[in-house]
């Protein structure tokens, strides 16, 4: 007997849903920062094993839209956790918890589906004696006794071989949907843009971040030589610009270079990487442009 289905992995911003897929997956797949509003689009971490294929949907951190990115985020997650989840997974931040946080309980079960919770960051010893109490509210907003809440640390995978055991077991039987050697449904180009987006999260901070997208140019296979990437970086004004070139182009060069180490290690191959830096004002309002970056053909 075979058992297969998906898996939405949702939370606040920067409560460790990414790292968390990628723990279990054993594969670094969606790109982490310390940085809220990391993950963008629904990455899909597909995790097989004998006779079991659970599909992971890694989605944004929910926020209340202020524009028309953050809106297509939105919809992302209410489609995943309504539509696509055979089973709920809720990842709560153990180290900054609040009561606010409750109104998920209310969404999720709504959706009528399987719910499990993980308080994650529980690496921090101490945290153990918080994460208590935050289940007992879990609980009892949930009006259920029983509600599968676990303690893990993504980090460091505490917490993990109960937290799987339990997603299996709500797991439906049925026949794999994708190939068992596939890891995801996404493209290696999309994870090239994502890898040169979390660089560009790592070295700059402010409103750079979050008003740079990445678009690939170039994605060109050479027989003998190495691959040649072109991409190019989209922020929305000539003062982010001159902030991402940087004197004379020592941070753009920097970019250039630590973004291609990560896509050679991902892609474990060299290859030559090309950077561009464009002005596309009020990109995130822009229908058109928010909804090529976020396809899933990507
Ligand atoms: N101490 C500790 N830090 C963690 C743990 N899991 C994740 N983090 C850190 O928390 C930050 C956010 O992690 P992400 O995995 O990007 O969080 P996310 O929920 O995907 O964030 P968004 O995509 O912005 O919604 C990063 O700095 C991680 O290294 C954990 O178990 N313990
Ligand atoms: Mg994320």
């Amino acid at each position: 007997m075979t058992k297969s289905g998906y898996l939405s992995i949702v939370g606040w911003p920067n409560a460790g849903k990414s790292t968390l897929m990628n723990k279990l997956l054993g594969h670094k797949l969606s790109i982490i920062s310390a940085k809220p509003q990391t993950t963008r689009g629904v990455i899909t971490g597909i995790l097989n094993e004998p006779d079991l294929q659970m599909i992971m949907l890694d989605t944004p951190g929910w926020i209340e839209p202020r524009d028309l990115l953050q809106a297509s985020m939105k919809k992302f997650i209410l489609r995943s956790i309504y539509e696509d989840a055979d089973i709920n997974l809720w990842v709560v931040d153990g180290s900054a918890w609040t009561k606010e946080e409750l109104e998920w309980v209310d969404l999720l079960v709504k959706t009528g589906k399987p719910l499990v919770v993980a308080i994650n960051k529980i690496d921090n010893s101490s945290l153990e004696a918080v994460a208590e109490p935050i289940r007992a509210q879990i609980r009892e907003r949930a009006g259920s006794p029983d509600l599968a809440v676990f303690s893990v640390s993504a980090l460091n995978r505490m917490g993990f071989k109960e937290l799987k055991q339990a997603l299996i077991n709500l797991l439906p039987e049925g026949p794999p949907y994708y190939p068992t050697d596939q890891v995801t449904n996404r493209f290696e180009r999309y994870h090239v843009t994502e890898l040169i987006r979390e660089t560009l999260m790592r070295l700059f901070h402010d409103e750079v971040p979050h008003a740079s997208a990445v678009v690939l140019e170039e994605f060109r296979e050479k027989s003998g030589q190495k691959d040649v990437i072109s991409a190019s970086i989209f922020v929305e004004t000539e003062g982010q610009k001159k902030i991402v070139i940087g004197h004379q182009g020592a941070k753009i060069k920097q970019v250039g270079t630590e973004a291609r180490k990560e896509i050679e290690a991902n892609l474990n191959r060299p290859v030559f990487l090309e950077l561009r830096v464009k002005v596309k004002k009020n990109w995130r309002q822009d229908a058109q442009f928010v909804a090529s970056l976020l396809s899933a053909d990507n």
